[in-house]
C-alpha cells in the first residue's frame, strides 16, 4: 500500500472530482428507481458515482476490502483489515426533489478503527475530511466545537424517529432550543462538526456514518448508540453523535 499521506491527498482530489462529475450528471436526466419504498431512492447517479470511487479505491489499495451502499464493492462479514465505506450520494431524496442538501462520503478503517473520513457537501462546495490527527473544512483547520448542554442549542434528529416519539425523541427536542432535520447524515454531522447543531440521532447504516464518526471524534465529540454503546460498523444503528454534555443527557432522556 501507498503511504497515508499520498492515499489522502489522492483521495481528497477524487472527492473534487466526484462533486464536479454529480454537478453535471444533475443537470442531464438520470433514472430514479425505488429500493424499499417510495422513501428509499436510488439513482443512476448514485450508481456511476460508486463505480468511479470503487475503481480508484482498487487502484490505489489494491489489498483493501471496499463496503459500497450500491453493492460494487465487496460482501464484507467481518470488520477486519482495511476497510473502506462508500455512500456514493447521501440523501438521495435530497438530491433528487431538492438538488441540494446531499453529500458524498468515503471513509477508511482499519481492524476497526477509523483512519481517514471524508464528506463532500457538494452544493456548499465543502470538503470536510481528516482523521485522529486534525479535522479541515478544505484547507482550514476545525477546532472541537464548545461542549454546550443540550438546552442551550439546536439538535438534529431524523424525521421518522422524530414523528414516532422513538427513545422519546419529542421530550429530547423540546429540551433542546430546538429540532433541526435536513435529511442527510453527511450534512448533519458536518454541521455538529462546526457546532451549528449540538448533536444530530439518527437510525444510520455503516456507510452513512462512518466518515462521520472518525471526523467527530477527532474533535472530541461522541458518537455512541441512543443506549450508550458502541456502535457495530456492520449493521445499521440508532446513532447519536454530540458533545460530550449533551451526549450523557441525550441518553439519559432516551432510555
Ligand atoms: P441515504 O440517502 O444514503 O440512503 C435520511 O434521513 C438520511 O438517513 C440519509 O442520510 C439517508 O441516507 C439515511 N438513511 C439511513 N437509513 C435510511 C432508511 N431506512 N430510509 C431512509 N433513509 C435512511
Ligand atoms: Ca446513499
Amino acid at each position: 500500500m501507498d503511504d497515508l499521506n499520498h492515499i489522502d491527498q489522492e483521495i481528497q482530489k477524487l472527492m473534487w472530482q466526484m462533486r464536479t462529475e454529480t454537478l453535471s450528471k444533475m443537470k442531464q436526466p438520470f433514472n430514479v428507481d425505488e429500493k424499499s419504498g417510495r422513501k428509499d431512492l436510488v439513482t443512476t447517479v448514485d450508481k456511476s458515482n460508486e463505480k468511479t470511487i470503487v475503481t480508484k479505491l482498487r487502484e490505489l489499495d489494491p489489498d483493501a476490502q471496499i463496503l459500497g451502499e450500491e453493492g460494487f464493492g465487496d460482501q464484507i462479514d467481518k470488520a477486519t483489515g482495511r476497510i473502506w465505506l462508500i455512500d456514493p450520494i447521501d440523501g438521495t431524496m435530497n438530491f433528487v426533489m431538492q438538488q441540494n442538501n446531499f453529500a458524498i462520503m468515503i471513509s477508511l478503517y482499519e481492524n476497526g478503527v477509523g483512519v481517514l473520513g471524508y464528506i463532500m457537501d457538494v452544493m456548499n462546495q465543502k470538503l470536510y475530511h481528516g482523521g485522529p490527527n486534525g479535522v479541515f473544512v478544505n484547507d482550514e483547520p476545525l477546532i472541537a466545537p464548545a461542549n454546550l448542554h443540550l438546552r442551550d442549542a439546536l439538535v438534529g434528529i431524523s424525521g421518522p424517529l422524530l414523528i414516532n416519539d422513538d427513545h422519546n425523541m419529542q421530550t429530547i427536542a423540546r429540551q433542546s432550543r430546538g429540532p433541526r432535520m435536513y435529511g442527510s447524515a453527511g450534512i448533519e454531522f458536518a454541521k455538529v462538526l462546526t457546532g451549528e447543531l449540538i448533536g444530530y440521532i439518527s437510525y444510520l447504516r455503516p456507510w452513512d456514518f462512518a466518515a462521520g464518526k472518525i471526523l467527530a471524534e477527532a474533535l472530541n465529540l461522541r458518537v455512541k448508540t441512543i443506549d450508550g454503546g458502541s456502535l457495530s460498523m456492520l449493521s445499521s444503528n440508532v446513532v447519536l453523535v454530540a458533545t460530550e454534555r449533551a451526549s450523557e443527557e441525550i441518553i439519559g432522556l432516551a432510555n
